[in-house]
């Protein structure tokens, strides 16, 4: 099957281990038990729900879907299993944390720091997953255990690995410093092709496509490096 990708995509062979260098070295610390953090603007004045077992109750769901890094690679088909974003969302968030009703975005973050926000409107769509199963197996570190975003409307960087916390808040904010900003879009739809901001995305391809191999290898030496125990 031959299906069309979204502009500018190419489909890659692997699957690599991959993201912002910076994180390349960093690991969740648990990678089994699945803990989330609710923490911003919070009805009722409380600073931080904490859920151990989040995704204990609610109906699994599975879904195939093609995965898009900015940096143009593709991976297609790759079948997750998981709850819906709006699951969790319903039924653990707002019951047990209560958010604010006008804060609309949310702050994802990962064990290793790293982390991305969508607006509500964007993680309630059907397709968002919280998967903790990828291919009919556990999540492994590579892809994100114990617990990762799955978004396939939006580029890669939105689909946060080892997540453990989520934050309410009444605005976008870019997780990047003002001179990095141009690395995150506040939607980055694929299918717009809205890779960041100040550039078109089209030209942000031929900018990162470069970076794709040696980004990767990175990615696999610190992979090594902690399956050695150096890391
Ligand atoms: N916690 C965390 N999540 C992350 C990243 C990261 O470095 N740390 N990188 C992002 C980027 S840029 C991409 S393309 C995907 C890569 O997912 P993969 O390692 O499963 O291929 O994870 C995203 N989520
Ligand atoms: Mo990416």
């Amino acid at each position: 099957m031959n299906r069309e990708l979204p502009p500018g995509q190419r489909k890659s062979k692997t699957f690599p281990r991959f993201g912002l260098t910076p994180y390349a070295r960093r690991f969740p610390r648990e990678t089994s038990q699945i803990e989330i953090r609710i923490t911003g603007a919070l009805n009722g004045g409380r600073q931080e729900v904490s859920v151990p077992d989040a995704l204990q109750g609610l109906p699994r769901s599975e879904q195939v879907s093609d995965f898009h890094c900015v940096t143009t690679w593709s991976q297609v088909a790759l079948r997750w299993s998981g709850v819906r974003f709006s699951d969790l969302f319903e039924q653990v968030v707002q019951v047990q944390a209560s958010p604010a009703p006008d804060a609309r975005f949310v702050m994802l973050r990962g064990q290793d720091g790293y982390r991305s926000c969508l607006s509500l409107e964007d993680l309630l769509r059907d397709d968002v997953l919280l998967a903790d199963r990828l291919n009919g197996e556990p999540l492994s570190i590579e892809h994100g255990a114990p617990l990762r975003l799955v978004a396939p409307a939006h580029y890669g960087y939105k689909n946060v690995k080892h997540l453990s916390r989520l934050e309410f808040r009444r605005d976008d904010q870019s997780p990047h410093p003002p001179l990095f900003r141009f690395l995150d879009h506040p939607r980055a739809r694929v299918a717009l092709e809205e890779r960041g901001r100040w550039f078109p995305g089209w030209m942000l391809r031929y900018l990162y496509r470069p970076l794709i191999g040696v980004n990767a290898a990175i990615f696999a030496r610190a992979m090594e490096d902690r399956r050695r125990g150096q890391v």
